[in-house]
């Protein structure tokens, strides 16, 4: 029997829907929510994303602003620009994209974002508080697959839900959100990652798996208990032929195969993506609430 798929579209309509009731709100009360993206360099992917994330801004009437920078651009240019916005009263949250050219420092950069204004919850304060489970900004794509599940009904609260991949921006926040006392939390966690051993023996025993280890169709139907819940984080662009741009975008999981054994699971594209975008939005409303004195 074939999965019933979990789409990134339909929760994040209603989660979109939401949202747009606290715009209202906000501008009733005389607040825009504004977001900022910056990005430097040329990296083809996250042109795409930081253009979605423009569009998404502007469909939902907020504030919109996206700062390109060349490749050549020096950390102290860069860290100049994020001072700016920390100081600008009309951004409520802005990012800078991710991954930086290899000579800027990315934790120098995170470092210096205003945590207030700290829409990924990259800098470390934020993440302490996620981790001590205080209200605030949760990560976009971990927060973005917990809604996920609550949205779709997926019992989390006593499930063992193993981690695939070990990074600061997914695999770590999404096992510590999980293992947060409450609801779409309570579960059972296990990460496992390149150097883990036996990794298909622990995969085995996830109800809920999520994958974000970047590396493309990495679990197969083998690692997957049958009637597992499979949330597939991966965008890898692969060659193909076949496809008109000559390339196209698969997941962590070989989804054809392993939707035949998932009860539930995530595609690529159409999941977890826009679920991230969806999230980014989500903190950046709630960064205008904060500033307007409406908000924790
Ligand atoms: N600072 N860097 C920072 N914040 C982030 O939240 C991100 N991320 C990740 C990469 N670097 C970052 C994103 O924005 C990943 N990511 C992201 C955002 C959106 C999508 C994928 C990754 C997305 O919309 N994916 C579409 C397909 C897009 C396409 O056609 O290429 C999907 O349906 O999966």
């Amino acid at each position: 029997m074939s999965a019933e798929l979990i789409l990134g579209k339909d929760v994040s309509e209603e989660i979109y829907a939401e949202l747009r009731q606290r715009i209202e709100a906000l501008k009733a009360a005389g607040t825009l929510p504004g977001l900022a993206v910056v990005l430097v360099g040329d990296d083809p992917a996250s042109h795409v994303y930081v253009r979605k994330k423009g569009e998404m801004c502007e469909s939902l009437g907020m504030r919109s602003k996206t700062i390109i920078m060349p490749e050549s651009t020096t950390q102290s240019e860069l860290l100049s620009v994020i001072a700016d916005l920390n100081a600008d009263p009309e951004i409520h949250g802005f990012l800078v994209q991710l991954p930086l050219p290899p000579h800027i420092d990315e934790k120098a950069v995170i470092n210096a974002v205003a945590p207030e204004k700290d829409v990924d919850c990259f800098h470390p304060y934020n993440v302490g508080r996620m981790l001590a489970g205080d209200p605030g900004f949760l990560p976009a794509t971990p927060a973005g697959v917990q809604q996920m599940l609550v949205r779709s009904g997926v019992e989390t609260a006593g499930k063992h839900v193993v981690v695939v991949g070990r990074s600061n921006i997914v695999g770590k926040p999404m096992a510590a959100m999980m293992m947060q006392k409450g609801p779409g939390a309570d579960s059972t966690v296990t990460v496992v990652h390149s150097r883990t051993a036996n990794l298909p023996e622990i995969t085995r025993q996830a109800d809920i798996l999520v994958v974000a280890i970047g590396k493309p169709r990495f679990v197969t139907a083998d690692m997957v208990k049958d009637g597992a819940v499979v949330i597939d984080v991966g965008t890898n662009r692969i060659d193909d032929p076949t496809h008109p741009k000559g390339s196209r975008l698969v997941g962590d999981v070989d989804f054809d195969a392993v939707k035949e054994k998932a009860s539930r699971i995530t595609p690529v594209p159409g999941g977890v993506g826009p679920m991230t975008i969806c999230m980014l939005m989500a903190n950046t409303v709630r960064a205008a609430e904060r500033s307007a004195g409406v908000s924790q």
